[in-house]
């Protein structure tokens, strides 16, 4: 049938990337619980936005590669090819995350099967490229997560990875430990950064925890009237150089969140607009040119609609978005909880405002009410969840 020749298509071109063979079969899926990928997503595997160097994403990371080379005499090797499935061990266990860490369940990560992710961040590729004994490296990639829905977060993304280690004799010189010539290295070399990029720019440092880095730091700039979330970094764990030949070594890292990047460069004000197709958007864009700022051809009227119900112990906000995203796809702007409460018997009751709104055209009543009734439908089968 159509649904199969589809999915057999798929796995072909994700052979030819990565080399990895995935079973992706519906049928196949339903009856195995270790697969969480539902077809959306599973869809944009091999997509590969950051290879295209007309498309915003592919702009920034050649203008993040012109920094890198002209800063650092081209020390850099880049990789932005690795295959996005990749082990447990790869995505959560090299890079020190605890056995009982949130960002394992299956409630915020896309797997496979049980050993098997999409992975959630670059870091998965951290340690082995370490081992391989690179020292200097930018990782661009492909990343998936089950997240909230609004216009800074999307399921699929695209992270830049970098890692630089460095050998006694260059912190020995400084007045400083290792650890403090790291960071304050680190931090030079974002802000230079974030000054070729965007020239005059309001950020922040904000302290925070990562697994694999200590201390660790997000960067924040201030964009559409809120400060917006951009990058992880910090000192990388001794114990990761340790386990892979750098004991002497010092080293930090930094994750970099491209299209939140790009919504800055750009003026991009939704994440949506980065899958777009349409022709008035991609002929905004093309190489080399960084200067663009996005014009929207038109703002079209958003169309809320609210949805209550009591929730079961099972209840999780990322499987609702999942399913919402899954039925509306990219004409789903923000789903957000707007009222939240307990009675007398212990029930527990959310609604959820849903706002609708296409990038590119005018959303009919019609059609509206027929996702919202398909959505209420799914949402109670799946999610086992009272409808109010
Ligand atoms: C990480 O993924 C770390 N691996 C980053 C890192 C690397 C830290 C190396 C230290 C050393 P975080 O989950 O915060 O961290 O994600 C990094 C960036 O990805 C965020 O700052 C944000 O810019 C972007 N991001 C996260 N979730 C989404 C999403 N759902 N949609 C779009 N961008 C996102
Ligand atoms: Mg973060």
């Amino acid at each position: 049938n159509k649904v199969h020749k589809k999915s057999n298509s798929r796995v072909a071109a994700l052979l030819e990337i990565g080399g990895v063979k995935i079973a992706k079969d519906d049928v196949v899926r339903e009856s195995d619980p270790t697969n969480n990928v539902p077809d959306n997503i599973f869809s944009k595997i091999g997509l590969q936005l950051h290879r295209r160097d007309n498309h915003p994403i592919g702009i920034l990371k050649n203008a993040i590669y012109e920094y890198f080379d002209t800063s650092y005499s081209s020390m850099f090797v880049k990789f932005d090819d690795l295959c996005p499935i990749v082990s447990v061990q790869q995505n959560f266990d090299e890079v020190l995350v605890p056995a009982d860490h949130v960002s394992r369940s299956y409630n915020d990560t896309y797997y496979v099967d049980a050993g098997t992710v999409l992975r959630c961040h670059t870091s998965a590729h951290q340690a082995e490229l370490l081992r391989a004994g690179h020292s200097h490296f930018l990782v661009t990639g492909d990343v998936y997560r089950r997240d909230s829905i609004d216009s800074t977060h999307y399921p699929v993304f695209h992270q830049m990875e970098g890692v630089r280690v460095f050998s006694p004799n260059e912190w020995e010189v400084s007045s400083t430990d290792a650890t403090s010539y790291a960071a304050t290295n680190l931090k030079k070399c974002l802000e230079g950064l974030a000054r070729h990029l965007f020239g005059a720019v309001e950020m922040r440092w904000v302290d925070t925890y990562f697994p694999f880095t200590n201390p660790s730091f997000e960067l924040e700039i201030y964009f559409q009237e809120k400060w917006m979330e951009v990058l992880g970094c910090g000192v990388t764990e001794q114990e990761i150089l340790n386990r892979n030949g750098r004991k002497d070594s010092v080293a930090w890292a930094f994750g970099l969140g491209l299209e939140r990047l790009a919504m800055v460069l750009f003026d991009i004000p939704d994440i949506r607009l980065f899958w777009s197709t349409d022709q008035r958007l991609t002929s905004q864009f093309s190489a080399g040119k960084l200067g663009v700022k996005f014009k929207p051809f038109s703002k079209f009227p958003p169309c809320y609609k609210d949805i209550s119900f009591w929730i079961s112990d099972s209840f999780t906000e990322n499987n609702l978005c999942e399913v919402v995203r899954g039925i509306a796809g990219d004409l789903v702007e923000e789903v957000k909880l707007i009222d939240n409460f307990t009675n007398k018997k212990g029930m527990t009751s959310h609604c959820y405002r849903i706002a609708f709104r296409s990038m590119e055209r005018s959303l009919t009543d019609e059609e509206i009410n027929q996702l919202q009734w398909s959505i209420r439908e799914t949402v109670q089968t799946k999610l086992h969840v009272t409808l109010r």
